[in-house]
């Protein structure tokens, strides 16, 4: 088995001892793929004291042989709750560890049915998530190399940004340039907006036309080699106004002191606060309607968060110091309803002196 598919075994074995759970469970597509390199679609973990199963169906047998090096693995006729229960059972376990934010109710209920009265189940939250966030050195070689395919991408789509292309056509051409330049996917659809509706943090891409002066957000997520970047630019086409060009400078501050505060053993909360202090002063803070950042891997979402507040819903605090080899979205973001949004958002890995930034792109305020 591959060293990093034991090590990552090993820690979380030791976190299944302090919990007395004999076994774990897991049909998360990223845990499956971090815990013994399955990237399947369907599928689901077992692990317990001694080793580590992979239970698929006939779809990716050929798959499951070759990418699981670090389980056996179960081609199962059988749903795949059904043999998972079937496995706790033959093996004897009493009690097992399920992943509470990951598995479905219907999952749960015929995991439960299938296994003896007495299995006891623990409910966790973000287990393999906590190591996960801290990065192996060869996992930061991927987020590099991803984030720099992301930054090239940007460069890439300057060009195209000419009035008259709908928001559509410009996140096509975004989405094919990044498979072009080998990328596997977009990391989640991407966003771009014109105009007043850069105000929308989250818009989708509609039909609608870019003209002269106006503000363009373009928010895209790329997958290389599993590991994604997440990467946000705001330029204006044309001679910006005041009002937005200080609006973006103040966004550029924000970001740029959030990313100075970065470091090994700083919070999650005191990195959000560094970049909200800024825009206070301003006084544009009640239009950063969001957190400043998060965890960014095999997942485009995931801890750490930088935010406000001492926990999020799964108790995973944003107090807790930040790690040495975590990397982390910084993405403050002002959004005026009628004048538009900017938002700046780049890849930065943690390291014991500061942040390094992965992402390369010009940050400066670009007028087309
Ligand atoms: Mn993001």
């Amino acid at each position: 088995m591959p060293s990093a598919y034991r090590r990552r075994q090993k820690l979380l074995r030791a976190k299944l001892a302090s919990l007395d759970a004999g076994a774990f469970v897991t049909l998360s597509q990223p845990n499956l793929l971090y815990l013994c390199g399955f990237t399947g679609s369907s599928g689901a973990l077992l692990l317990d004291s001694r080793g580590a199963t992979l239970i698929t169906d006939g779809r990716y047998t050929q798959q499951a042989r070759k990418e699981a090096r670090g389980a056996r693995v179960i081609i199962s006729q059988e749903s795949l709750a059904r043999e998972v229960a079937a496995v706790i059972s033959r093996l004897g376990i009493g009690r097992v560890a399920v992943e509470a934010q990951r598995l479905t109710l219907a999952q749960f209920t015929s995991l439960q049915k299938g296994c003896p009265a007495q299995t006891e189940w623990r409910p966790t939250e973000g287990l393999v998530e906590a190591i996960r966030a801290v990065k192996e050195p060869a996992e930061i070689r991927c987020l590099r190399e991803a984030a720099k395919l992301g930054s090239e991408v940007f460069r890439r789509a300057l060009p195209l940004i000419v009035p008259g292309i709908t928001e559509n056509e410009l996140a096509a051409e975004i989405e094919h340039r990044m498979r072009r330049l080998g990328a596997s996917r977009p990391a989640f659809e991407t966003i771009v907006a014109f105009g007043p509706r850069t105000a929308w943090p989250h818009a989708r891409p509609t039909s609608r036309k870019l003209r002269r002066n106006e503000l363009v957000l373009l928010d895209m997520g790329v997958i290389l080699g599993n590991y994604c970047c997440d990467l946000t630019r705001t330029v204006f086409v044309g001679r910006a106004p005041a009002r937005v060009r200080r609006m973006y400078q103040e966004v550029l501050k924000a970001q740029g002191v959030a990313i100075r505060a970065i470091r090994a053993g700083a919070s999650g909360a005191a990195v959000d606060q560094a970049a909200r202090r800024v825009l206070r002063k301003a006084g544009l803070e009640r239009y950063f309607t969001h957190s400043t950042g998060h965890g960014i891997g095999l997942e485009v979402h995931e801890p750490p968060r930088l935010a406000k507040g001492p926990q999020n819903h799964s108790g995973q605090g944003q107090n807790e110091p930040l790690q040495a080899g975590q990397v982390v979205t910084v993405e403050p973001g002002v959004y005026i309803a009628g004048l538009g949004g900017v938002r700046i958002e780049d890849d930065v890995l943690v390291t014991k002196s500061g942040g390094e930034l992965l992402t390369d792109a010009s940050r400066e305020f670009l007028e087309l």
